[in-house]
């Protein structure tokens, strides 16, 4: 009898459970399929500028299938404090300068960015732990809708990719010793 009763209202809770999942399916707030970017999203040959602290950044060519724009807002490493998306600049003067881009990079349906030094790039801000050739670290790209990529990438030794920052910062002077 108690065995029966159990069960019959554990196929209660199992359809009352399947309804609230029906439900929420509906609602624009359902967590699973909110990430089309992800989906949508590749990446190829990125690579870091080694570095053992100071600044650095990140270089590739990332990629968007799907049918609607792609824009990166955000980007984090482990490897730094603080990461912005910059562009790189003619100054009044010039001088190639680079600063954060507004309204981060937007990758277009079916196509591509490419990230490069002297232009757009991932820049690390403050690098907290050693960027050293051979190593690799990653990169956590956060999308317009919260969605979020984590891209592997290797670290490689580059001389370039010095530009100013506009600004205070001068990533060329600091290196000039070198
Ligand atoms: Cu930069």
């Amino acid at each position: 009898m108690s065995t029966i009763r159990t069960s019959s209202s554990l196929r209660f809770g199992a359809l009352a459970l399947a309804a609230v999942f029906a439900l929420s399916g509906c609602s624009s707030t359902a967590p699973a399929p909110a990430a089309p970017g992800s989906d949508a999203f590749s990446t190829s040959d990125v690579w870091v500028k080694a570095a053992d602290a100071g600044m650095s950044a990140g270089f590739g060519e990332l990629r968007n299938d799907g049918d609607s724009d792609l824009t990166v807002v955000s980007a984090t490493s482990p490897a730094t404090s603080a990461m912005e998306l910059h562009e790189t600049v003619q100054n009044e003067s010039g001088q190639m300068v680079m600063r954060p881009i507004e309204g981060g990079f937007v990758i277009p349906a079916h196509g591509s960015i490419t990230l490069e030094p002297g232009g757009n790039h991932l820049m690390f801000m403050d690098v907290t732990s050693p960027l050293r050739v051979g190593d690799e670290t990653t990169i956590t790209l956060t999308f317009a809708d919260d969605s979020t990529a984590q891209i592997t990438a290797p670290v490689k030794e580059f001389a370039g990719a010095n530009e100013n920052y506009e600004g205070d910062m001068d990533m060329g002077s600091s290196e000039s010793g070198h």
